[in-house]
């Protein structure tokens, strides 16, 4: 199947999403949080979302939408195409004013991802993916770090939980003892772009726990479709569910990745 309209129609919408994300960027918007004090939201989340919703009921009104914001999710079947939606994808940082974060939209079917865009809108960076037609950036093809075969010359990148009720799952990952193994790590705070820079060979390796669908579903095509490997922190199959924990890389450094989280 071909999935070029697909594709097309969500980056059309992740850039015009991405121009209220920059036209928003360090004015006054209204700010609230979700589940607790640091789970922000804004209405610029908001917006970003009502437009790509939109847009896309109306372009594939069969079609399941679950967005971030969208507190009620539709009931899915597997044979639906199901978007998941992120509008604002590194909240955290829209609202500390740092340019760091992305629109990300996933496509799926049975539990595959078939098309994805992750639109950064401050370097204006699109990254898209659909299934066996592989990745690219602004329209070149991209690959995954092949430079770096092993876990101590990697640079690798992880997240943690706004939620801090969600410590558990944070206290299981002995991050002193990565950060010897690896050539260092970063946490930048939207997972959806940190995957598409694995996905191009910025960074080697990505882990995080506790991620919804909507952050990880493009983003994790991306990866495969760029010649890296992606699953879940215990090493099976990355299965699109709520609080999941992901582990992505280069492919090179997987098992060696694996074997520390
Ligand atoms: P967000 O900015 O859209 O909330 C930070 O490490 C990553 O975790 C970001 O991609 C952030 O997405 C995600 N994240 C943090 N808290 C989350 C939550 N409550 N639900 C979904 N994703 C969350
Ligand atoms: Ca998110």
């Amino acid at each position: 199947m071909n999935y070029d309209l697909f594709l097309k129609t969500a980056v059309d919408l992740a850039l015009q999403a991405g121009e209220i994300i920059r036209n928003n960027f360090g004015e006054d918007f209204d700010r609230g949080f979700k589940s607790c004090p640091s789970d922000l939201v804004t209405e610029v989340d908001r917006q970003s979302e009502e437009l790509i919703t939109l847009g896309l009921q109306k372009a594939f009104p069969e079609h399941v939408i679950i967005g971030e914001e969208n507190e009620k999710a539709p009931e899915t079947g597997r044979n639906s195409f199901t978007w998941y939606v992120d509008p604002l994808d590194g909240t955290t940082n829209f609202v500390y004013g740092i340019p760091f974060c992305s629109v990300s939209i996933g496509l799926c079917r049975q539990d595959r991802v078939l098309a994805g865009v992750v639109y950064d809108p401050f370097r204006r960076e699109c990254f898209t993916a659909s299934a066996g037609c592989g990745a690219f950036l602004n329209g070149r093809p991209v690959q995954v770090d092949k430079l770096r075969q092993t876990l101590p010359e990697s640079l690798l990148v992880t997240g943690y939980p706004a939620n801090k009720s969600f410590s558990e799952r944070l206290n299981r990952i002995d991050y002193h003892r990565i950060i010897h193994r690896c050539s260092n790590l970063r946490a930048l705070g939207s997972a959806a772009l940190e995957l598409a820079y694995v996905a191009c060979g910025r960074l080697t390796g990505f882990w995080e726990n506790t991620l919804m669908p909507w952050d990880v579903a493009a983003g994790s095509l991306m990866v495969e479709e760029a010649g890296g490997r992606v699953t879940d922190v215990d090493g099976n199959k990355l299965v699109l569910e709520p609080y999941l924990s992901i582990a992505a890389s280069n492919g090179l450094i997987h098992d060696e990745l694996l074997k520390f989280l």
